[in-house]
């Protein structure tokens, strides 16, 4: 019942996405509202009110990472559910190595479209030395970077679900430096405290999604969807007057190296994160 059928797995290939799956139930979910519920506080940034997360595993505020501090999150990361599903895409070796909470409180403003591949440390100014990106991938194998998004609470098209750009998971798209204020996470709590932070700039892509083929997903608490690192995704301003809450995951072989500047002692990311206690989780294995 969770495995992914032949035809959702062609979706996958031909699209960049696949979902809404049902994956857990409203008793599964639940705890993992409460964790959130319990772990954030309404601030203002900017005029703008924000959701801000403080994790205690890690020592300091962030969305990200909660599955270390979340047990019932950290289960659900890890279910079988998921697992199998992303194991039918083609990586059967996966790491569990990042958790972003995406917490859209009502009247919050959206995500513009980009691929995740650019925001791992990859700059859009400089060649980013390979020892201090966030991803190092084995050269000449094409891996895949999966991410699958949790619906904590239902998706919506009036509160900003995920929108995608079907097929763009095959291209590439040139990054484009702007101002912070007009880059494609600038309405985020997290990346606008912490990535963007120290940067005088931010960045959007180079494409037009009238080109095109565009496809809301909305999905319902306890639903994922699965989709890679390539394809273009973004997501509308909340318009209701509820929050629209995920969390993301994301999933890699361990032949990927992660944060390989770990290695010369150097444990701040290159969103300026702590990462010395930080560590990726092994699901599974051939
Ligand atoms: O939750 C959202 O609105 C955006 C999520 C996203 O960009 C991602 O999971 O990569």
């Amino acid at each position: 019942m969770y495995s992914l059928t032949q035809t959702q797995i062609e979706h996958f290939e031909n699209k960049g996405w696949v979902g809404p799956l049902d994956t857990f139930s409203l008793a599964e979910i639940e705890p993992i509202q409460e964790y959130l519920a319990n772990n954030s506080k309404k601030i203002e940034v900017d005029d703008q009110q924000l959701m801000e997360f403080y994790n205690h595993f890690l020592g300091y505020k962030t969305t990200r990472e909660h599955h270390f501090c979340c047990q019932s999150l950290l289960e659900a990361l890890k279910d079988s559910r998921i697992v199998e599903r992303l194991r039918q895409l083609g990586e059967t070796n996966l790491l569990l190595w990042r958790s972003n909470i995406f917490y859209k409180l009502q009247g919050q403003g959206g995500i513009g479209w980009h691929q995740a591949i650019d925001y791992y440390g990859h700059d859009i100014s400089e060649e980013v030395e390979e020892s201090s990106k966030t991803l190092v991938f084995p050269k000449n194998e094409n891996i895949l970077n999966l991410t699958v998004w949790l619906a904590i609470k239902d998706a919506t098209l009036e509160n900003g679900c995920l929108y995608f750009a079907n097929g763009t998971h095959k291209h590439t798209f040139k990054a484009i430096q702007v101002p912070v204020s007009e880059g494609a996470f600038s309405y985020l709590t997290n990346e606008k405290m912490s990535w963007q932070k120290d940067k005088s700039y931010s960045k959007v892509f180079d494409f037009n999604e009238q080109e095109w083929e565009i496809e809301p997903v909305p999905a319902k608490a306890g639903q994922i969807i699965i989709f890679t690192e390539r394809v273009m995704h973004s997501s509308p301003a909340n318009c209701s007057s509820q929050p629209r809450i995920g969390i993301n995951a994301r999933y890699i072989p361990p032949s990927v190296q992660i944060y390989p500047h770990r290695e010369k002692g150097d444990y701040i990311d290159g969103t300026g994160n702590d990462i010395s206690k930080w560590f990726p989780i092994l699901l599974s294995q051939d």
